[in-house]
């Protein structure tokens, strides 16, 4: 695990833990024996630490987190005590930096006298991001070298910093060029002895005089940007902690801190999402057709149809990944309103400084804007950003078929359209697979990517490649109407229109929801997304099962329905856009919503009408009904095969709906409150709500609640009454 060597006068003790390294126990062992192994021996002088493979050390290894013990504390081998061993040792240690040094990796360096590294490198404290902190010293060693506000900024952001910079902050001594090891054990032959301030627990934090004005605002900005994270304000404490406490006493404090977290459901949540969001790009459908073994048609060059909002945003997302981009539209008044949009997007981008002007005229050179959709006839993909409308989709497609390559692949970006009706209208169905952005899609991280029936594993590998060339973050669910976003999400909102019919306003369970820790409440989305949006979808739908929806719908076959929405459209009140929705808006396109009386007659009539007696209603009944409403439909996409593990509805919910990742997801949430409970507060609300079918409990559900144990979330599927064959 590591790796001991002696080149001349310097030993040199390689981490090796693939593929980043992590610091488990063994390495953690294998590092503190090659350093003893090198003070040891008389005829070595000094010590080169460095990283096998692509990474010097991603930082602990967070599969073993549960165990705490192991992790920080002063029995056995533990970072802390390996750490000590390095910076007590009299042999100069340098730490030789490629890849990433994060984490207990970057708290290893800061253990180490010297620290080298490739421009390439990158160096940060991420643990923020796991809902940890910094817990072998790094909060107190980090400030003393590059000061409090500096040292502040990267532990509770969590990002990391490039090695110039890194450099220029004094993190690093020297940047070099050409072969690491050679430049690093080259170094470490020139150095005799360890100075007392190269111990950084010797050297006082620079720069702290105004570390009090720092911290308050800092907490101030992280109360209201990190809402209900907890992670962020123990980072800063223990920072805080550099300035005011002696070393010895700073790492006491550290320690309390960390602990505090470490035992955090909070952390819980977050660990589950870093290792939810990788499982879920990890796709199977049987053992010829899974992420291993499938391969992608490398994509370079793409299409895009339609340059509205949605259709402008992927283009965005592909340009700036380097691949040029077809833009299509049907007309050139909506075409050159495409590119204006594409333009104030990028140049959002150049004023926010991640670009400059000169990358910006780049990727406009490789943006081909046309209203003839002929000239798709070459490119590798294509992305279809059109009106969500069947019949349409359909004309397109089979437009496509006949003018494209054969080995194009055709992508829609449908939110809920069936992709094997889509497909259906070519001749290469196994070409055609669905990629659902989320608006704004240049923005937004999730891809919820749908297969049909037909799509090749070639053309999932190809999407699932290219999610994350796009740097987007992709899950892979099966067709069906809504696919997993906007099934569970449905049942979600609907659930929520019935509070707000039974007693409670839309501002009062917005306040609700973002308590809870969503960054913005149901209704306020609903204006975001558009009114009018939703309205054209029940119409649309009421029309294709043979309908007629109208304001005084009460009822649809049997189900329940709430025609308040339909009834906030009537009154012109489009959402944001117009200026009013749920909420007044300060002007249309404004952001500031204000709660608006005229809204809140519209729903009292509306219950006065059909002779509804409005009740209070507690935040706990809110929380149970529209969370539990979308857990119970989590467990029927698991059921019917649209998604394969529960994984994939978290990470699908995290990044496509901004749940907060510290309760890691809906059905973690799930796992979290006991499946037991949710399943019996289920039939509860089924009891008092027979006429709203989304409260018949999935049979997955009850069968692990019935099981009589607490069965882990990686076992939910085994519970599964009819798996699907390609799973
Ligand atoms: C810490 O250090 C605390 C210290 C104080 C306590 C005393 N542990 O992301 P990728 C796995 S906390 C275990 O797909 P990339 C990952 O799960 C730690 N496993 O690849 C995946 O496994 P799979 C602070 C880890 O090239 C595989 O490596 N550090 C760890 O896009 C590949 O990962 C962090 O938070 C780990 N620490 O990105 C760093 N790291 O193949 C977290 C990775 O079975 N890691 N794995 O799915 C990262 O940021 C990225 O993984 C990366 C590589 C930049 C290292």
């Amino acid at each position: 695990m590591a790796e001991y060597k002696e080149i001349d006068s310097v030993a040199v003790i390689e981490l090796k833990n693939p593929p980043a390294n992590a610091l488990s126990k063994a390495l953690v062992t294998g590092l503190n024996n090659g350093v003893k192994r090198a003070i040891d021996n008389p005829r070595i002088k000094s010590i080169v630490l460095i990283g096998n493979g692509q990474h010097f050390s991603a930082g602990a290894d967070i599969t073993e987190f549960p165990r705490v013990a192991d992790v920080t504390s002063k029995q056995g081998v533990s970072l802390l005590t390996v750490g000590d061993v390095i910076e007590s040792c009299n042999k100069p240690v340098v730490s030789a930096i490629h890849g990433v040094c994060f984490g207990g990796g970057l708290e290893i360096a800061l253990f180490s006298h010297y620290r080298l590294a490739v421009q390439s490198a990158k160096l940060g404290f991420p643990e923020v991001s796991l809902g940890i902190l910094p817990g072998a010293n790094g909060t107190q060693r980090l400030p003393r070298v590059v000061g409090f506000e500096v040292a502040m900024d990267m532990i509770v952001s969590g990002k990391p910093v490039s090695a110039p910079q890194a450099l220029q902050y004094g993190i690093l001594d020297k940047i070099v060029d050409g072969d690491l090891l050679t430049a690093a054990v080259q170094f470490a032959k020139t150095l005799n002895t360890v100075p007392h301030d190269r111990r950084l627990k010797n050297v006082p934090v620079p720069n702290s005089e105004n570390a009090n004005k720092h911290f308050e605002e800092k907490l101030a900005k992280i109360k209201q940007k990190q809402r209900g994270y907890i992670a962020p304000i123990n980072c800063l404490k223990a920072v805080k902690a550099s300035v005011d406490l002696p070393y010895s006493e700073g790492v006491t404090k550290e320690f309390q801190l960390f602990m505090e977290l470490m035992s955090s459901a909070q952390a819980r949540g977050q660990q589950y999402s870093f290792f939810s969001e990788r499982a879920a790009t990890k796709w199977y459908l049987s053992a010829s057709k899974n992420y291993k073994v499938s391969k992608d048609i490398p994509v370079k060059t793409a299409g895009v149809i339609g340059a509205g909002t949605m259709g402008s945003g992927i283009a965005v997302s592909l340009l700036t990944s380097g691949i040029p981009v077809i833009l299509v539209e049907q007309d050139s008044k909506n075409l050159e309103r495409g590119i204006e949009l594409i333009k104030s997007i990028l140049q959002g981008g150049v004023k926010l400084k991640r670009m400059t002007q000169s990358q910006m005229n780049q990727i406009l050179q490789i943006l081909q804007p046309t209203t003839k959709i002929e000239d798709l006839q070459s490119v590798d993909l294509i992305i279809e950003a059109v009106f969500e409308n069947l019949k349409l989709k359909q004309e397109l497609f089979s437009k496509l078929d006949k003018i494209c390559k054969r080995d194009t692949v055709l992508c829609s970006n449908t939110s809920t359209l069936d992709i094997d009706k889509i497909a259906k209208s070519t001749s290469r169905p196994e070409k055609v697979v669905g990629t659902h952005f989320f608006a704004p899609a240049h923005i937004m991280p999730l891809l919820e990517n749908v297969y049909g029936n037909h799509t090749s594993a070639e053309t999932i590998a190809t999407v699932m490649k290219l999610s994350k060339k796009i740097r987007k973050i992709p899950v892979l669910v099966k067709t069906c109407h809504g696919f997993v976003a906007n099934r569970t999400f449905f049942e979600y909102s609907q659930e929520l229109r019935f509070v707000v019919e039974e007693g409670l306003l839309p501002n009062e369970v917005d306040d609700i929801l973002e308590d809870f820790g969503m960054p913005m409440g149901v209704f306020k989305v609903n204006d975001l997304s558009g009114i009018d949006v939703g309205w054209r979808i029940r119409q649309e739908q009421a029309i294709a099962n043979g309908f007629n929806l109208t304001t005084n719908t009460r009822y649809i076959n049997g189900e329940r329905y709430c025609a308040i929405a339909d009834k906030i459209f009537q009154a012109g009140r489009y959402g944001r856009k117009t200026g009013k929705g749920w909420y007044q808006y300060d002007k249309p396109g404004g952001r500031v919503a204000m709660v608006d009386p005229n809204v809140n007659n519209i729903i009292l009539n509306h219950c006065k009408e059909l002779g509804l007696t409005r009740r209070k209603i507690s935040t706990q009944e809110v929380i149970e009904r529209c969370m539990f409403a979308a857990i119970n439909e989590g467990f029927r996409c698991l059921e019917d095969g649209i998604a394969s593990k529960p994984e994939e509805i978290d990470t699908i919910w995290l990044h496509g709906f901004g749940f907060p990742r510290y309760r890691g997801g809906p059905m973690f949430y799930a796992s979290q409150v006991g499946l037991r409970k949710v399943y019996e507060r289920i039939k509860y609300y089924q009891k008092h709500f027979p006429e709203t079918s989304h409260w018949i409990a999935s049979e997955m559900l009850q069968r692990i609640a019935e099981s009589g144990r607490n069965v882990p979330i990686s076992e939910w599927t085994k519970f599964n009454p009819t798996p699907t064959s390609s799973r």
